[in-house]
């Protein structure tokens, strides 16, 4: 029998001799590999991590020394060890685990990620509530030296180390964000002494040291102490002891009884301890080891040669569209710059990184740097596009209103993955953009049904004097024909594009994707006897009042369909603008009603929450009966 499947929870593991952890990392590794193939998920950063993962387990005792993961995306062998072993194979899928830790998953659990760099100040205040209730233990969080460039990170640091709790921060250092690592502290961590080179030295040291025995035993002492305080100078503490962390390492993190040993003797001290642990990206899988950006985050794979299963030929997808379009905007104009918080891969902007190197800047998981950094460098005239996903641009939120849009500088914000992304789940759905870009004066919003709408926006943007966010979906677009001369948009005029020539019984204005679902379910809806007119508004800010008012007026009843919180999107909008006009005409706003919405198939999702083409027939056809009923009432 596996030693794995004898697991059911941290005290199975620690009643295992230490000599047979390594062949349960082997199993671990295994069941992972094999599970991941099936649902696709964060191969590379969990296989990183399996000797560390088993060595904290060991050592420690979740939950009463509580470990928080940075992240999240690299806590499946902590999942299978702490009593998720059977669920496993439902990572990811409806219903089953998150690929992320979850507070209402386990007691193992205590915080809940997904976004990088929170660990230390979650770790921190728990370790906090821990003092202030009187109960015992440490509290450990992991993050990875990506997730460490983030500026959370730096103010928890600062806070830890005046405080003085006990907390282990454990620096999992694979050189590896998604992408290569970037950034100054990088070569910090790389260039110092590695921890056996310092050893060696210390050793040769010492040795010498011998023959200062006519010198007395005091000055030996005095020496040895020297010594031991030199070693933060010469290995990448100095930064951390700086901060009032003692610093432990550099410490191979695959070999186990290097971490065991190290992690009893880190458990016995006290207050704020970094321990800096090297690790392998991928590790014990040859494509992973050799490609960890690829298997970062992956779909469905043959386990034996890693190859990805075919999808099937689809359209490009919208990242892709947008990745050429600013590649040929750029050579156009050189004015042009680009910005990522360590997403060059999954923003698209790779390309642009390739072609115009001098003009594209990846500032680390460090988003409200991001978009002040834009600011400035649009105050000087030049005209930043700022790529981050819908989900990560909610961090950098006021820099956002007091860096660019207070001051009306051209920042072109372009945000990937807004709507449904599906298997990542609640804390990487961009559902909310839309609200909270909504709300801010001079922004300009659009959202592209299409792409070839999507490149007549970055090109209209391009132009515009003020700031202006894109936002488009996760995957495939439509498959459109292209402008042949890229088109340029007015701003805040929408398009009708379905036009009826009986009078309308209800008009549909949805934003950005969901039109075409809406324009299916208009068919579904004439066959049913019910006229109806769609239109596209292209900009949810600002919008086509004049367009909204007419259709209102001659349909009488307005359905507004958006991939979008409905509190403060784009339906309550069109709710203000035609209450403003005085109009008296129902609307009935669909989208994401007041609930986080779970991980699972995206497709699926919508059609829970009535955003695919049935949803919206079966809205509108409640819509239009219940209001028909109540006009023959009246
Ligand atoms: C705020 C935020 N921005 C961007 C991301 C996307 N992201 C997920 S993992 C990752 C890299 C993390 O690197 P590191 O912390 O070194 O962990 P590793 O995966 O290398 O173990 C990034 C940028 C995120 N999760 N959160």
């Amino acid at each position: 029998m596996l030693l794995l499947d004898q697991i059911y929870s941290p005290l199975d593991l620690r009643k295992l001799p230490e000599d047979q952890l390594s062949r349960l990392c082997e199993e671990v590794r295994r069941r992972i590999i094999d599970v991941v193939s099936n649902t696709g998920g964060h191969l590379a950063s969990s296989l990183g991590v399996v000797e560390l993962t088993l060595a904290l387990h060991y050592v420690f005792q979740s939950p009463v020394d509580p470990i928080i993961w940075d992240v999240g995306d690299q806590a499946y062998a902590h999942k299978l060890l702490t009593g998720r072993r059977e669920e496993f194979e439902t990572l990811r899928q409806a219903g089953g685990l998150s690929g992320f830790t979850r507070r209402e998953e386990s007691e193992h659990d205590p915080f809940g990620a997904g976004h990088a760099s929170t660990s230390i100040s979650a770790a921190l205040g728990i370790a906090e509530a821990k003092r202030l209730k009187g109960e015992q233990g440490k509290v450990v969080a992991v993050i990875g030296d990506g997730g460490m460039t983030g500026g959370l990170a730096f103010e928890a640091l600062n806070h830890a180390g005046s405080l003085e709790r006990d907390l282990v921060v454990v620096l999992n250092d694979n050189q590896m964000f998604i992408s290569r690592r970037v950034g100054a502290m990088s070569g910090w961590l790389s260039q110092r002494l590695s921890g056996s080179t310092f050893n060696r030295l210390r050793r040769h040291i010492k040795e010498r040291l011998t023959s200062w025995d006519h010198y007395g035993e005091d000055a030996l002492h005095f020496m040895r102490r020297l010594l031991e305080g030199t070693k933060a100078v010469f290995t990448p503490g100095i930064l951390f002891e700086g901060l009032n962390f003692q610093y432990v390492g550099p410490v191979d993190g695959h070999d186990l009884e290097a971490l065991v040993s190290m992690f009893r003797n880190v458990r016995s001290l006290d207050g704020p301890v970094l321990v800096h642990v090297r690790t392998t990206k991928g590790k014990g899988c040859t494509y992973a080891e050799e490609n960890p950006s690829r298997y970062h985050g992956v779909g469905k794979f043959c386990v034996e040669t890693g190859e990805l299963r075919s999808e099937g030929k689809k359209p490009p997808a919208y990242t892709q569209v947008f990745s050429r379009a600013l590649v040929d905007l750029a050579r156009k104009n050189d004015r042009i710059v680009a910005v990522t918080a360590a997403m060059k891969d999954g923003t698209g902007l790779r390309a642009f990184a390739d072609s115009f190197p001098d003009r594209f800047y990846d500032v680390g998981i460090a988003e409200g740097h991001a978009v002040t950094f834009a600011g400035g460098l649009a105050s000087q005239g030049f005209r930043p596009v700022v790529a981050i996903y819908s989900t990560f641009l909610q961090r950098a939120y006021d820099m956002l209103v007091h860096d660019v849009c207070l001051q009306n500088l051209p920042v072109i914000f372009v945000l990937d993955r807004a709507g449904i992304v599906g298997e990542d789940g609640p804390t990487h759905h961009g559902l909310f953009d839309l609200s909270y870009l909504g709300s801010l004066p001079n922004l300009t919003v659009m959202a592209p049904s299409d792409e070839n709408e999507l490149v007549r926006m970055l090109h209209t943007a391009a132009d515009f004097e003020g700031p202006v966010a894109i936002r488009y979906p996760r995957g495939s677009a439509v498959g459109v024909k292209r402008d042949a001369k890229v088109k340029k948009l007015l701003v805040g005029r929408g398009r009708i594009v379905r036009a009826t020539h009986k009078k309308p019984d209800l008009a549909i204005v949805t934003i950005g994707t969901m039109l075409h679902p809406a324009l299916k379910a208009s068919k579904v809806l004439a066959e049913r006897g019910i006229e109806v007119v769609v239109a596209d508004a292209r900009f949810s800010k600002p919008l086509d009042e004049v367009l909204i008012v007419r259709l209102a007026a001659q349909a009488g009843r307005v359905l507004t369909v958006e991939e979008n919180v409905v509190a403060g999107g784009f339906g309550q909008a069109v709710c203000a603008c035609l209450q403003k006009r005085g109009l008296q005409v129902p609307v009935i706003t669909l989208g994401v009603p007041d609930c986080f919405v779970a991980h699972g198939d995206p497709q699926s999702l919508r059609g829970q929450l009535g955003l695919d083409a049935g949803g919206i027939v079966k809205s509108a056809l409640d819509f239009v009966k219940k209001s028909q009923t109540g006009e023959r009432r009246a």
